[in-house]
């Protein structure tokens, strides 16, 4: 299934300084959209403004036909249909999804790939059945150490050819809350969000949420696939094997305020009080501060952080400013989480634009009625 293509030019590189995103760019870009910004408004996006990143095609999957297989390292493996899966205890859970690509075009130089610029998020109710149980009841070998999750799609990633592919150690598959959702927002998954199963992987970029899982193997070797070991790695230089990319990092996003100019979306609003809204989150525990800055950075002050409405979701924060000088501002938001981290106002540069959570900065006109 798997093999070497002749395709160079799909190799992973990095634009030149002044280079424009390109329409290879472009075409991935329309294929996978972001979260529009106003839409941090809802607690819980509405599934057709989730965020979406399909690295191949969408596969065309039967649902009475599809099966899932659990084995490799375990006593008793199993095949599932879609009604065995549904039969076990289902839980819902609501989680926030990130892609490790967020914010990769607004890095100098810019890695090429999915040119995301900050709204490649969203959170949902994913409800499906725990992992960790299941893998109890299969009996995992005491030789066990990592589970690799496979989809159905297909396609060829810098040369090499292979089925979508994901591997976790044993403690993370067993010890994170993982489910195998086949709802979102209450429906069945659509098409392109993974139907009919997903792994769900909170607190982790969205790579690991494997879509139209088939397989699940139980592995007494460290997974080593493309996506762990070569496309998913903080690199700096060609040819580094990097730390691997995990969960995620805090990030603080704010609703635009006011409204767009239609072309470059700089926001105009009048002056006078504006209470500016957004969402914050992070991998490695709750966000314990947001900050706002209408300086472009210079000074920054608390906003009005809500607490977690779920373990695994974002939190609403807000914060009052008043707008005093007519003329342009850029407004920015950083968040703090649990365990001291902070957003960095200089880009945490890597080769492969990943985990990239520098400040979202809003152009924005203030004008004078
Ligand atoms: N099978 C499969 N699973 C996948 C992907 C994929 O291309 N194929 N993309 C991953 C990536 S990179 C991300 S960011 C999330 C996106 O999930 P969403 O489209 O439901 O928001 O799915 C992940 N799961
Ligand atoms: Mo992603």
């Amino acid at each position: 299934m798997t093999g070497d293509l002749d395709l160079a030019e799909g190799a992973a590189r990095v634009a030149r300084p002044d280079e424009a995103v390109s329409l290879d760019e472009l075409q991935l870009a329309a294929r996978n959209h972001g979260l529009p910004l106003e839409a941090l408004r809802y607690d819980v996006t509405p599934v057709g403004l989730h965020y979406l990143l399909v690295h191949y095609d969408i596969p065309d999957v039967d649902p009475d036909a599809w099966r899932l297989a659990v084995g490799g390292a375990v006593s008793r493996p199993v095949t599932l249909d879609l009604d065995d899966v549904r039969a076990r205890p289902a839980t819902t859970a609501r989680v926030t999804i990130e892609c490790a690509g967020n914010g990769r075009a607004r890095l100098l130089p810019r890695p090429v790939s999915q040119p995301w610029l900050t709204e490649a998020v969203g959170t949902a109710e994913w409800t499906g059945t725990p992992l960790a149980p299941l893998l109890d009841e299969l009996g995992v070998g005491d030789d066990a150490v990592a589970v690799g999750f496979r989809g159905a799609d297909h396609g060829v990633e810098r040369g090499v050819e292979q089925d979508y592919e994901r591997g976790l150690s044993l403690d993370d598959a067993r010890t994170g809350d993982l489910l195998l959702a086949y709802e979102m927002n209450g429906q069945p998954l659509p098409p392109q969000h993974g139907a009919p199963l997903r792994l769900v992987a909170p607190g982790w970029y969205g790579m690991a949420h494997v879509k139209w899982l088939t397989h699940i193997e139980v592995l007494t070797e460290p997974f080593a696939g493309f996506q762990n070991d070569t496309a998913y790695r903080l690199t700096q230089a060609e040819g580094d094997a990097g730390e691997p990319v995990t969960r995620m990092r805090p990030r603080a996003l704010m609703s635009p305020p006011g409204f767009p100019d239609f072309m470059t979306r700089t926001r105009v609003v009048d002056v006078g009080d504006h209470e500016l809204r957004g969402r914050a989150w992070s991998g490695g525990g709750p966000v314990r501060r947001v900050e706002v800055s209408a300086d472009d950075g210079r000074t920054w002050a608390d906003a009005e952080l809500a607490p977690a409405t779920s373990r695994w979701a974002w939190q609403a924060w807000r914060y009052r400013w008043r707008a005093d000088t007519p003329g342009r501002t850029t407004l920015c938001c950083r968040a703090t989480d649990e365990s001291g981290e902070v957003q960095p106002v200089e880009q945490p540069w890597n080769r492969q634009g990943m985990a990239n959570n520098l400040v979202q900065r809003i152009p924005v006109l203030v004008r004078q009625r």
